[in-house]
């Protein structure tokens, strides 16, 4: 074989990549990748390359791949600033349980350290984001390398890293060394299948037949596994309540579902944990714990794929380490069913209320107008079949709000809770479904983070189309320096930036909407658009996102925040005391006299 017909490193890479079904990968060149990137350049009809504007998205579009697809992608990045670029996204898939493939180059195999440009070393960095993550040292290692990240990233639900050093990215000469025996790896797959032992799921049905009033948390843990969760909640005459990242694992339109839970949930989530006797965790850590049924209130049971976070944080009585569907499955035979549906109906009434509160809000006519009236809107617009991805802000509850039919997919960064996903996220969702219909739904400051990537969507022609909520604040700040810690705000606002004239400046059609009434057609006209479209919307920065799901203690913080000189009290105030929302507070209710003294 002559010289140049040998494969390379990358070509031995990119190729067993492929041959692991891994087909798209998202990122950006630089001398220190360009190796890889000839590489992408001979497989480009086979290896679906996906040119981003930042690294970081990169990261985060193959997290949205994967996150919707259950497949991974790759995300590939240069040395030094592009890999530290990659570095966020790498750990968003680490903090939320995703498979990804993360390339980066390194210096030349013999100047590493030695303080040449862009010479930090990338597999020392992402050692702590990634389960899997080598050096490759030449070609004759490239594939054991490329098997054991594939493997370790499908076995483990996390992310792997590659590194290559410049020279070896080209390099197809090498000598195998005599351990390395040749054609000892194997495509081989074992999909985990994993269920609890029959005695635990005995011992979990007794559980739940003592309890009167179920409530069940789902998470992450609990996508792909509604049917079985449905059946379950029917049984147990259980309320499913939905942890951020499970807003899709059943749909809001599910008899089950008193829809999102913590900060930016519903009244009747809450009300389901204050009231229950029996808890039921299918699949969930939430960080927002806090809002769980008190530790002793109630008996638990809890489902998780990792056997390490039973009993993280709720003292559960057993523990079921096993996949969600299958354990589900496995423990409705096993479960008599609840005559008593008392508690769910109380549930379901109680959502019912929390719907009624998010539309009488929705309809107001004031300017700026309440970003409930554009979740609500988007809501009745959604396509079937949509995806939607969300962001890190006040977005996070309004997007939360978003009433998801059966079909419809939804994630956002979740325990990482980066901002600036939602548009990256929806670019691999895009990529992955060319025909679906993908929205993201984001904030100001996040967008204006990854403004850049407007014109990937252009570039693609990627039919996605962003509502960007335009209040010239990092509104959660406001809301979390007042109420998480009593503080005034303090370095919230944002300058107002024309997002679409930016979008049309980028190739993307530009929509701007100031009358509520006008939502409604914006939001048709932006869906309709053949290509991909942004939507902003100026909304109120003061809305609270989350009035009605307050800890008392929160509600505590806010007064004091407002003693301490808050300059936007007075409007605050007058939000959170608003009558409908107070009568599905009892935190707010708590402490009604002292807010009405600052408006
Ligand atoms: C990368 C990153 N930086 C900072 C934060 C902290 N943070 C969370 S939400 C938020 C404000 C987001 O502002 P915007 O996108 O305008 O959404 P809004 O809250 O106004 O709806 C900030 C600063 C974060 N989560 N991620
Ligand atoms: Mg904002």
């Amino acid at each position: 074989m002559a010289q140049q017909d040998k494969p390379t490193t990358s070509d031995l890479v990119i190729e067993r990549l492929l041959a692991w079904n891994i087909d798209t990968c998202f990122g950006l060149c630089g001398d220190q990748i360009n190796g890889f990137f000839e590489s992408l350049r001979k497989h480009a009809d086979r290896m679906r390359f996906v040119h981003v504007r930042h690294e970081e998205n990169a990261a985060l579009a193959a997290v949205g791949y994967a996150k919707f697809t259950g497949r991974p992608a790759a995300c590939v990045a240069t040395a030094g600033p592009g890999a530290i670029h990659l570095l966020n996204g790498v750990y968003d898939a680490r903090m939320d349980g995703v498979p990804l493939i993360a390339i980066s180059g390194m210096s030349y195999h013999d100047t590493i350290g030695s303080h040449l440009i862009q010479d930090v070393e990338s597999d020392k960095l992402f050692a702590n984001a990634c389960l899997f993550n080598e050096r490759v040292m030449g070609p004759a290692h490239a594939t054991t390398v490329t098997d054991l990240a594939v493997r370790s990233a499908l076995a483990h639900r996390a992310p792997s890293h590659i590194a290559l050093p410049i020279d070896v990215q080209s390099q197809s000469e090498d000598k195998a060394s005599p351990k390395n025996v040749p054609g000892h790896h194997s495509l081989a797959a074992q999909p985990m299948v994993s269920l609890p032992p029959e005695r635990e799921l005995q011992r979990a049905a007794e559980v739940l037949a003592g309890c009167e009033r179920i409530a069940i948390c789902a998470g992450a843990g609990a996508r792909g596994a509604g049917d079985a969760l449905e059946h379950v909640a029917d049984l147990l005459a259980a309320p499913i309540i939905k942890a951020g990242l499970g807003k899709d694992c059943v749909p809001d339109e599910s008899e089950y579902t008193t829809g999102g839970m913590g900060l930016i949930g519903t009244r009747a989530s809450q009300e389901a944990f204050e009231n229950c006797d029996g808890f039921l965790i299918v699949g969930s850590s939430t960080p927002y714990y806090e809002f769980w049924p008190k530790p002793g209130q109630a008996r638990g049971v809890q489902i998780d794929l990792e056997p390490s976070r039973i009993g993280m944080r709720y003292p559960v009585e057993v523990g079921l380490a096993g996949d969600a569907g299958l354990t589900l499955a496995a423990l409705a035979p096993l479960l008599a069913r609840h005559e008593d549906r008392s508690f769910l109906e109380r549930a379901q009434t109680a959502t019912r209320e929390s719907w009624e509160l998010l539309r009488s809000q929705a309809q107001d006519e004031v300017r700026p107008m309440r970003p409930q009236t554009v979740t609500w809107q988007l809501s009745e617009l959604l396509p079937d079949d949509a995806i939607i991805t969300g962001d890190a802000g006040s977005v996070t509850a309004w997007s939360n709000r978003l009433k998801l039919r059966r079909g419809m997919q939804y994630s956002f960064s979740g325990t990482l809770c980066s901002m600036g996903a939602a548009v990256p996220y929806a670019i691999g969702a895009q990529i992955a479904y060319p025909q679906r219909p993908v929205v993201a739904f984001t904030g100001d400051g996040s967008m204006s983070m990854g403004m850049g990537e407007l014109a990937t969507l252009a570039y693609y022609n990627l039919p996605i189309t962003v509502v960007v909520l335009h209040n010239n604040s990092l509104a959660l700040e406001i809301w979390e320096q007042n109420a998480l810690l009593g503080n005034p705000q303090f370095a919230c606002d944002l300058p107002s930036i024309g997002f679409a004239q930016v979008a049309e400046g980028c190739g993307v059609r530009g929509f701007r909407v100031e009358d509520p009434a006008e939502v409604a057609g914006t939001l048709r006209a932006a869906l309709a658009h053949d290509g991909p479209a942004l939507v902003e919307a100026i909304t109120d920065p003061l809305e609270a996102p989350f009035g009605e799901s307050l800890l008392p203690a929160h509600a505590k913080h806010l007064v004091t925040a407002f003693q301490n000189g808050e300059r936007d009290r007075e409007a605050m105030a007058a939000n959170l005391l608003q009558p409908e929302r107070l009568a599905q507070s009892p935190s707010l209710r708590g402490v009604q006299d002292q807010l009405e003294r600052f408006t």
